[in-house]
């Protein structure tokens, strides 16, 4: 018999995914079908956006191989039934405060900082790089987690180094790229550009290092179709550009400008957009998302 998801203490919750405590060294990280587009998290869920999500990640843990948090199989029966395939088992962490992000493209506040100051988290860049570029070579720029409803703030490396160490911090960098590099390798071969991605560690009791949260799924890195890439042009998101598009035309009636709500999604930008989250897994894992638990 499951236990449910009553009987675990809500730990953490995020715009779309929620921590809860299973016991002293567990915890349950789950995924919810909630979608957000342009800072908002919309009224409508997409149907199996978790499951899928929690799918990508458990695959790219698998294909990293190294130290992750995964403390049990995707069907364990500390799962929730109402969760199952949208839920994990992980170690108890003693989390790094440091966003890191590997970028191998310029876009969003990575472009922003380059055009103000000709260099992201203080990694200086060459002049004439416009919106997508890809980057000579891939970079870390680390951020620090802001509060709930802001945006996380790029950091140096140097106040990673303040914040936790160098001996960490060159570890942190080493690993992200690391990581970043095996993983848009992996994807390019699939005709998906992998632009960026966020990674989270934790320190394990003996002091290791753990791979943590969730990795390399839409949600947490930029996810570019490699058909149709051209810098100097806002890339189609993988996932989300139907919502984009539709939220942004004229059929929503909905000003992102303003401070108002988006509207909910008409069934068939969310079916569009759930079989475009199940391509991406299909394609990036070679794997069919109906063989996944739950
Ligand atoms: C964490 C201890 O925002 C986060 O989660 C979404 C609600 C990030 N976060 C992760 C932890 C983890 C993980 N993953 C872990 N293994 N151990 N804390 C806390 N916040």
């Amino acid at each position: 018999m499951r236990p449910s998801l009553d009987s675990y203490a809500h730990l953490a919750g995020g715009k779309v995914r929620d921590l809860y405590t299973i016991d002293d060294e567990h915890l349950l990280l789950v995924a919810s079908d909630r979608i957000s587009a342009y800072d908002h998290v919309l009224s409508t869920p997409i149907p199996d956006k978790g499951r899928v999500l929690t799918a990508m990640s458990v695959f790219f843990f698998g294909v990293l191989g190294g130290n992750n948090h995964l403390a049990g199989e995707p069907d364990d029966s500390r799962i929730p039934e109402e969760v199952l395939g949208r839920a994990l088992v992980v170690r108890t962490l003693n989390m790094v405060p440091v966003e890191c992000v590997a970028r191998g493209y310029l876009t969003g506040s990575g472009l922003i900082d380059y055009n103000e100051t000709g260099a992201v988290c203080g990694v200086a860049l060459p002049e004439g790089l416009v919106e997508a570029s890809q980057l000579p070579d891939p970079i870390f720029t680390p951020a620090s987690k802001a509060e709930l409803g802001e945006h996380d703030e790029n950091i140096s490396f140097q106040a990673v180094v303040d914040k936790v160490g160098q001996d960490l911090a060159v570890k942190l960098r080493d690993d992200t790229l690391d990581i970043y590099g095996r993983a848009s390798n992996f994807a390019a071969d699939r005709g998906i550009i992998l632009a960026d991605t966020k990674l989270e560690f934790g320190l394990d009791p003996k002091g290791n290092l753990v791979l943590a949260d969730e990795v390399l799924t839409p949600d947490s890195s930029r996810y570019w179709p490699a058909d149709g890439y051209e810098a100097g042009k806002v890339q189609p998101s993988f996932d989300k550009q139907f919502v984009r598009n539709w939220l942004t035309g004229p059929e929503s009636g909905w000003d992102r400008a303003s401070d108002t709500p988006p509207p909910p999604l008409p069934a068939e930008i969310v079916e569009a957009t759930r079989e475009r989250y199940i391509e991406a897994y299909e394609r990036i894992s070679g794997l069919s998302f109906a063989e996944w638990v739950g």
